[in-house]
């Protein structure tokens, strides 16, 4: 592949996984794939990113109209890379320091010859002013290298996690580099707007750049940041609740659960999702009698996660330490309080899940968007159901008016609002879920890919939108 994509996507993985069964290839679920790839078909996109398996070295390929670009990852540079910068040091920091950063010079030094990787292979397939989407916080470097290589191509970056606060930001050794990696783009995408005015303040701060509004002028150029809050894929889900298969399985979880309220949790198995403290709001309302075992559930779905980051074992070992407390205080014979599952599961069956949960708690303690919320609000199209929401979540900005609103950090809070959500009547329910589902129904995941285009497309130098 040589120079001839008009458009770029540049991701750390590929959006394929590998089909066990089957053998060969098959698309990864998910709203950001899903949304990119008629795209993709539409403009002759490439994707470059790494298939997921250290040490792979693979030509460019085509899977479901998508030319895909591979890009090699040693096993040392996953675990310095991949594990250690990105997710033991970018991580943490970026998510309000809930875990102490991991600062190495020599996982700064692996993400740096990653991010170069990439950027010259997305230099390599890019057609003459061809536009590259370079995604996450995997790749903040890429932009600039990018720019170094090709200065004819328009990049636009798009960071899905919270952009800190400059007195967080301020901590990382590597702090210069990162910004100016990120301002070889033409625009830089947040999930809210007080992330961009965080990275135009640092920018002035640190860099001594200039800004009008969210504008930075750098080097010769405007760099825009800019809000493009992420949502889900709404006709996927809607055609997943339509599946009678899928009607049934909720029937039969329900059954499953005792017939008792349904509370539910879908995370990654992650220190910023707040799980132990919705364990331990939930635990505590059996103590205090407040509910009774068969009368509420919570069916705890925790996906694994970079199971080799050793903050990600404790975590794990802690919450099913905590499962174990409080069934073996509060649950009765064929009555568990807590149904903790450690798995990961197909689309029809978190769908499935979503029809059979009458509240839904979501409650990290810091996330950039989190779409299991939004994903919830998609599937109730028969307006059931509540929301419980931490303040910390991104989709808290769009969706506070229909959910119930909670600070997880305050357990007294997190439990009045776990009870509120419990016994909301119906008309409350359907009031409260029908303003978030015009919200997300307007603003799914398609219009958030074409927002950001059209915002990239734009000249430099048009009025800002
Ligand atoms: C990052 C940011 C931001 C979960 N378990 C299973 C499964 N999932 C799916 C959910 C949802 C996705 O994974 C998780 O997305 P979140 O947004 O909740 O959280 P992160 O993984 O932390 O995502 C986040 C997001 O990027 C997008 O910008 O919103 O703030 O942290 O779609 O449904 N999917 C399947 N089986 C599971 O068991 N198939």
């Amino acid at each position: 592949m040589s120079r001839e994509s008009e458009f770029v996507v540049v991701a750390n993985r590929l959006p394929v996984d590998r089909d066990r069964d089957r053998g060969g290839w098959r698309r990864s679920p998910g709203g950001l794939v899903s949304a990119i790839a008629p795209v993709m078909r539409s403009r002759q996109g490439t994707w470059v990113g790494w298939s997921g398996a250290p040490d792979e070295m693979l030509d460019p390929f085509v899977e479901d109209g998508m030319h895909l670009c591979p890009v090699r990852q040693s096993a040392e540079e996953v675990e310095l890379y991949y594990e250690g910068f990105s997710n033991a040091t970018l991580w943490p920091l970026y998510h309000d320091v809930i875990a102490p950063p991991v600062y190495d010079r020599a996982m700064w030094d692996a993400y740096v010859r990653v991010n170069e990787r990439f950027a010259t292979a997305a230099a390599d397939v890019a057609a003459e002013g061809a536009i590259v989407w370079v995604q996450d916080y995997q790749l903040q470097l890429v932009p600039a290298m990018l720019r170094r290589l090709r200065p004819d191509l328009r990049i636009g970056f798009f960071l899905h996690i919270p952009f800190p606060p400059l007195e967080l930001f301020w901590q990382m050794p590597w702090r210069r580099q990162i910004l100016e990696g990120l301002l070889g783009a033409d625009l830089v995408g947040f999930q809210l707007p007080g992330a961009a005015a965080n990275f135009v303040r640092l920018c002035k701060r640190l860099l001594d750049a200039k800004s009008v509004k969210q504008d930075v002028h750098w080097e010769d150029r405007v760099v825009r940041a800019r809000a493009f809050p992420i949502s889900v894929d709404v006709g996927e889900l809607r055609e997943l609740i339509a599946r009678p298969e899928v009607r049934w399985r909720a029937d039969e979880i329900r059954a499953d659960l005792g017939g008792g309220t349904v509370l539910l949790g879908v995370d990654r198995l992650d220190y910023t999702k707040g799980i132990t403290q919705r364990l331990q709001a939930f635990g505590e309302l059996f103590a205090d009698g407040e509910l009774k075992p068969g009368e509420a559930v919570l069916a705890q779905i925790a996906t694994p996660s970079r199971e080799r980051v050793e903050q990600y074992q404790i975590l794990r070992e802690q919450i099913e330490q905590q499962v174990g407390r409080i069934n073996g205080q509060h649950a009765e014979l064929g009555s568990p309080v807590i149904h903790y599952l450690h798995t990961s599961y197909d689309r029809e069956e978190l769908a499935a899940l979503y029809l059979a949960a009458d509240v839904m708690v979501v409650t990290p303690l810091r996330d950039g968007m989190n779409l299991v919320a939004k994903e919830y609000v998609a599937c109730r199209e028969d307006l059931r159901g509540t929301l419980v929401l931490s303040e910390f979540a991104g989709a808290a900005e769009e969706l506070r008016r229909g959910a119930y609103l909670v600070n997880p950090y305050d357990i007294d809070g997190l439990k009045e609002t776990l009870l509120a959500a419990v016994r909301a009547e119906p008309a409350e329910q359907a009031r409260r879920m029908r303003v978030m589902r015009k919200r997300v129904i307007e603003h799914d995941v398609d219009r958030w890919a074409a927002d950001f285009l059209a915002s990239l497309e734009q000249p430099a130098g048009a009025p800002a939108v």
